[in-house]
């Protein structure tokens, strides 16, 4: 009798509650997180009707263009070159070991055959093609997970209503009371296809909340229906992460935490004021390779592939991965650019991997000269700043104290130095927890070491 009270009682607050917020991620979902956080770097596309004006993928909503208008853009979408696999191949020799991939945005153009909405790549274009489709059947003969982006915003539908802050300029009419309610079945639908049509999904990836942040945080999950999106997610494919760009503190149901253009704890880009850095979940941080997500024709400012390199140890050097972005042509084509960089960060990684795949964040904060990662026995020290190396090569490194509450401090032991690139040792000495290495002079010369140069500071086990 009273197991039958216990259990109505859990099963009514499970309901009151909304099934994710006691979440308990499966088995499948942990061991995910794991091999999410492992993988440190993935590319980011951003592609759909938006690439033909090459303005970026705000185009509607910066230059208030009409909703049907800009919906006919469908009528030409035919990425000629369009080739799945040369993509995922590019991305792989770049060292990224995952591709997050816009199957909506705020526009509403699906990227993949959708019954939900005909306003997509298969029903909707002279193409025809499903872009996701092709996009994860190359994925999996290549080994590369793919996680989907969904926008919860929706700049062209008259029932993503009441509005948001954006999309106001789009001529839609004016919603009806209800509409809402069909919104989100819409999504949900779409949730559906999105987690049954292609295999295993990596993760889904959300992204516009921010477009009611008139209402407080709590009362996200509740205008949005996230619970029912992350319960539906899970039920689907347990293994499956949940991400959301909300800038906000994580919700429960969320698997990983997302952030815009920031390495963790920095809000350099000023989208995450107070929000804090999760220790219980896996972090990422998403970053352009110039200054747009979408393609954009004119704009050439690239960040030079050694700010790209260093932005990846910067970020795995938080503990977070990097998910940098690539917007393709409205032919199909990745951009030149992002290819010369892609392959840059390829050849250095090929090398130089073993202190990025796999790690953690260093016990060492950021210094002067650079930042730290490791992994089992050794501490990589990435030298992303040789002026700030004292003359001579002479560096110190102080280490923390293996229990930092003991009364006698006790440190790690080294046993020796090498830099990583060609196993060149490297003298070093310890007093305590001071460490002091001699760089060798292919460290300090400037050829060498381009954009970082690792050292492996090796401990006893
Ligand atoms: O997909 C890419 C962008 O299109 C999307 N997220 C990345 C991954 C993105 N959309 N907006 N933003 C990023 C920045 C958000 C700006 C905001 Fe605002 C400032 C949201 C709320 C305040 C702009 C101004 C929109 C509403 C007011």
């Amino acid at each position: 009798m009273k197991r039958w009270i216990l259990t109505i009682t859990l099963l009514l607050a499970a309901l009151v509650a909304g099934a994710q917020e006691g979440y308990v991620p499966a088995p499948e979902n942990l061991a995910a997180r794991e091999q999410f956080a492992a993988d440190r770097f993935g590319i980011f596309i951003h592609w759909g009707l938006y690439a033909q004006p090459g303005q970026g993928e705000w185009v509607m909503q910066q230059k208030n263009l009409d909703y049907q208008e800009y919906a006919r853009l469908a009528n030409s979408f035919y990425p000629s070159k369009f080739d799945a696999r040369a993509w995922v191949r590019a991305i792989k020799a770049g060292g990224a070991r995952y591709i997050t991939i816009t199957s909506r945005h705020h526009d509403g153009f699906s990227l993949f055959r959708s019954a939900a909405s005909p306003y997509n790549a298969v029903d909707g274009t002279p193409f025809g093609r499903d872009i996701l489709g092709e996009l994860a059947e190359a994925c999996r003969e290549e080994g590369i997970r793919l996680h989907f982006y969904y926008s919860h915003v929706d700049w062209g539908r008259t029932d993503y209503w009441p509005r948001g802050r954006t999309g106001h300029g789009t001529g839609r009419p004016d919603g009806k009371p209800g509409d809402w309610a069909r919104y989100q079945a819409f999504m949900k639908a779409q949730l559906t296809e999105l987690l049954t049509q292609y295999g295993p999904v990596g993760a889904i990836w959300f992204d516009g909340t921010w477009d009611k942040d008139d209402q407080p945080r709590e009362a996200q999950p509740g205008i949005w229906g996230l619970y029912d999106q992350y319960a539906l997610i899970h039920r689907l494919q347990p293994g499956c992460l949940v991400g959301n760009n909300h800038h906000l503190q994580p919700f429960p149901g969320e698997d990983i935490q997302i952030f815009e253009k920031d390495v963790p704890g920095e809000n350099e880009a000023g989208f995450s004021p107070g929000q804090y850095v999760s220790r219980r979940l896996p972090l990422e941080t998403c970053q352009t390779m110039n200054n747009s997500w979408g393609y954009n024709l004119t704009d050439r400012s690239y960040k030079s592939a050694d700010d790209l390199i260093r932005y990846l140890v910067r970020t795995a050097s938080k503990g977070a991965n990097l998910l940098l972005n690539i917007g393709p042509r409205p032919d199909g084509t990745l951009p030149e650019e992002a290819l010369a960089r892609l392959e840059a960060m390829g050849k250095w990684l090929e090398i130089n991997g073993e202190s990025i795949y796999g790690t953690q964040a260093g016990c060492i904060p950021e210094q002067p000269w650079g930042v730290t990662t490791q992994k089992g026995n050794v501490l990589y020290l990435h030298l992303l700043n040789l002026d700030a190396v004292p003359a001579g090569g002479i560096l110190t490194v102080e280490l923390p104290a293996v229990d930092p509450a003991a009364r006698r401090a006790r440190f790690p032991k080294v046993r020796g130095a090498a830099l990583l690139a060609d196993g060149t040792p490297v003298a070093c000495g310890q007093k305590k927890g001071t460490v002091t290495l001699t760089l060798p002079a292919a460290a300090l010369s400037a050829a060498v070491p381009s954009a970082d140069c690792v050292i492996a500071l090796r401990f006893q086990p």
